[in-house]
């Protein structure tokens, strides 16, 4: 049997009662650690699993999911998700496989940033597609989830805009080398992201696009750390996000539709220090 179970968005106890009670009976115990970080480190997870917790990194996925899965086949296997094991695709890809191969499963859910960014006022049934924006290098500045943020913008639907993470690169040195060094993690801010997305404006400015999905003075609304207690939110202009320091990652952006619905707005205005 395998267990696919979502660990929801703060530290070791948000997982479910539920999810808990099959941890602790399970043989062997993986923890997906690419897609997202938890704001605990692995002893902390086994201490209080009183478990040992194999981390699935992403070479581990590509090439040794299938020795988890043979376990599956005769033993109760978790497989831990920070979030929901459906905010990100490559775990129904591993249900798949699972499926292929006769082997049982069962999905625990928990909170994900796809339904906890409700938290910034915002109407969950509001939302359009979720788009996510890459890290830049001096060469690679890709931008194609401009025309996302403009179709949502023109449907009058907010945007939840992803921010990347770098775990566990290799670096350029060791690229072609049999033993991989890593780069330190990374998360990219609020303040990153906001410089991007100006950019990408003077850009579509210069191509003399008469209608731009946002401009600098844009309200955008800054997430950080949600669902846990030294969660933020900040709504300001484009402008001023690039400025904003909203502490540890993770954050993500939101993009509000140009008319928020009047309940959406008197919720938002907390975050704000301007009248919306
Ligand atoms: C945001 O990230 C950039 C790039 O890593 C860094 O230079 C900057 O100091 C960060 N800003 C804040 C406010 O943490
Ligand atoms: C969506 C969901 O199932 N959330 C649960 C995540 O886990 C915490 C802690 O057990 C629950 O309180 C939530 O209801």
């Amino acid at each position: 049997m395998l267990y696919v179970i979502g660990l929801g968005l703060g530290d070791v106890k948000d997982i479910t009662v539920k999810g808990l009670e099959i941890v602790k009976r399970c043989e062997f115990i993986y923890l997906e650690s690419y897609t997202s970080i938890l704001t605990c480190g692995k002893d902390e997870m086994e201490k209080f699993y009183e478990k040992e917790i194999i981390l699935a990194d992403r070479d581990f996925v590509e090439q040794e999911a299938d020795i988890m899965l043979n376990h599956a086949e005769t033993k109760e296997v978790a497989f831990l998700v920070v979030g929901d094991p459906f905010s990100a695709t490559t775990h129904t890809d591993l249900i798949i496989r699972a499926k292929e191969r006769g082997i049982k499963y069962q999905v625990i859910h928990n909170a994900s940033i796809m339904n906890a960014v409700g938290s910034c006022g915002l109407q969950l049934y509001h939302f359009g597609e979720t788009i996510s924006i890459p890290f830049w290098t001096d060469t690679w500045k890709p931008d194609s989830f401009y025309d996302k943020l403009k179709a949502n913008r023109k449907n009058n639907l907010h945007t939840l805009c992803l921010l990347d993470i770098k775990v566990k690169e290799p670096t350029l040195e060791s690229m072609t080398k049999k033993k991989k060094e890593y780069m330190p993690p990374r998360f990219m801010n609020v303040s990153e992201a906001a410089n991007q997305l100006l950019q990408i404006i003077e850009s579509k400015k210069e191509e003399e696009d008469e209608s731009l999905a946002y401009d600098e003075n844009t309200l955008f609304i800054g997430l950080a750390r949600i669902g846990h207690e030294s969660q933020r939110i900040v709504a300001c202009s484009l402008k001023e996000m690039k400025d904003c320091d909203l502490g540890p990652p993770l954050h993500s952006l939101v993009l509000p539709s140009n008319n928020m619905h009047e309940l959406e707005k008197e919720y938002v205005q907390q975050f704000s220090e301007k009248p919306l």
